[in-house]
């Protein structure tokens, strides 16, 4: 009994050490006190549980991370007052509609009460990165950051294999959410030259960036392209995004983990988006690595749009309705079979199709209501 209580005191102390020296999981270790502090709401905060909340309300924090009950918030500078790092409580008034209530890079409007704080509303996001939540999930939308400038879709010349499925769909994503997107090409170092695909992405516009957090290229240019902006990192587990935020900049220390050596892939460290401050003006939310990427309301019949090099090929098509999979007369086919279309992107056209079609990638968007089913 008495060795069990002095295991508990250690614990505690090492929690409240992590927090003070801003370590990765000491957002998550503080919860457990701050559940604790809970129980002891001050007499004005449960006093004013009944009341409605401000229907107005200006913002003056920005979220960093959050967790169910509690959200870590920078407040904003204003008079006399630094910026400073706080920890909330979640208004329980608060409604979680369709999306998710938070994401990190929400606007949010906090309130004191004596020692407590709370967030007390949520600014109309201006850009997201979202995907269709889970089945099971009570909302249909899973915003994974908001207010972003910028989608860097993190890949790995290697370890994990370089897959450009997930980047034409983060592609997609971008579009959807309106952001702009780049593709940053990591552990440039692991492989002599670069993927061939790397070429389509910049025929379509789109910025590459080639990095390696082991030899330092690429750094710089993708310093210039963070640069003064608000960006999200995104990509599959183990392709570096943590260790280029480390390599950006040293003091941050997240969390990163080698890859496994059976499967070369990603061990999914990172396990909550957040957002860091780094020199230069310079605003990243990190993500954990993703499998796929579902896409929100898009409708099948809406999947070639997304795809932009299809557009000239697609007036051509002997039908109207055509899907450019299996129809006669398909221009876009014909496109593909002359070089002008990239197979690749072909491919992963028709596996964003068929995964839109298929039964269990449903976007919550198509749905039908549950008492249509009933019937
Ligand atoms: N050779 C090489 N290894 C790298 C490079 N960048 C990262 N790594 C290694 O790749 C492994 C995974 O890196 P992380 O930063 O944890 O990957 P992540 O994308 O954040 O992964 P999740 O958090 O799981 O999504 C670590 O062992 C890093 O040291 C690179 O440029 N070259
Ligand atoms: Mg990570
Ligand atoms: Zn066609």
């Amino acid at each position: 009994m008495k060795k069990k209580k002095l295991e508990k005191k250690k614990r505690t102390t090492v929690r409240e050490r992590d927090w003070e020296a801003n370590h990765e999981q000491a957002f998550s270790h503080d919860l457990v006190r701050h559940r604790r502090a809970l129980s002891k709401l001050s007499e004005t905060a449960r006093a004013t549980a009944n009341a409605a909340l401000p229907a107005d309300f200006t913002p003056n924090a920005t979220l960093i991370s959050h967790s169910k009950k509690w959200a870590f918030v920078q407040t904003d500078a204003a008079g006399d007052a630094e910026a400073s790092d706080l920890i909330c409580l979640i208004d329980e008034r608060l409604h979680e509609g369709d999306e998710s209530l938070l994401a990190p890079g929400d606007r949010v409007f906090i309130e004191f009460e004596e020692d407590d704080a709370f967030v007390r509303g949520v600014a109309p996001r201006r850009t997201t990165l979202s995907r269709p939540a889970g089945e099971h999930d009570r909302i249909r939308r899973q915003v994974i950051a908001a207010n972003i400038d910028l989608i860097v879709v993190v890949a790995a010349a290697a370890q994990p294999p370089f897959r450009p499925g997930l980047v034409d769909r983060f592609l997609i994503a971008a579009e959807i959410g309106g952001v702009e997107s780049v593709l940053c090409l990591n552990k440039a170092d692991l492989t002599d030259g670069e993927p061939a695909e790397l070429q389509i992405y910049r025929d379509l516009g789109m910025r590459v960036c080639v990095t390696s957090c082991m030899d330092g290229r690429g750094l710089a240019e993708l310093r210039e392209m963070l640069s003064g902006r608000f960006s999200v990192f995104a990509g599959h587990s183990g392709v570096g995004k943590s260790s280029l935020l480390n390599t950006l900049d040293p003091a941050l220390r997240v969390h990163t983990q080698e890859v496994s050596n059976q499967t070369l892939r990603g061990r999914h460290t990172t396990t909550a988006s957040r957002l860091y401050e780094l020199a230069g003006n310079v605003r990243v939310i990190d993500t954990p690595g993703i499998r796929t990427l579902g896409l929100w309301r898009v409708t099948p019949a809406e999947s070639a749009y997304y795809f932009p090099e299809f557009a000239e090929a697609v007036w051509d098509c002997k039908y109207r309705n055509c899907t450019h999979t299996h129809e006669p007369g398909c221009a876009v086919k014909l496109a593909v079979a002359g070089g002008r279309i990239k197979e690749s992107r072909y491919a992963s056209y028709c596996r964003v199709r068929a995964s839109l079609e298929s039964e269990d990638n449903i976007t919550p968007g198509r749905v039908k209501p549950i008492e249509e089913k009933l019937l």
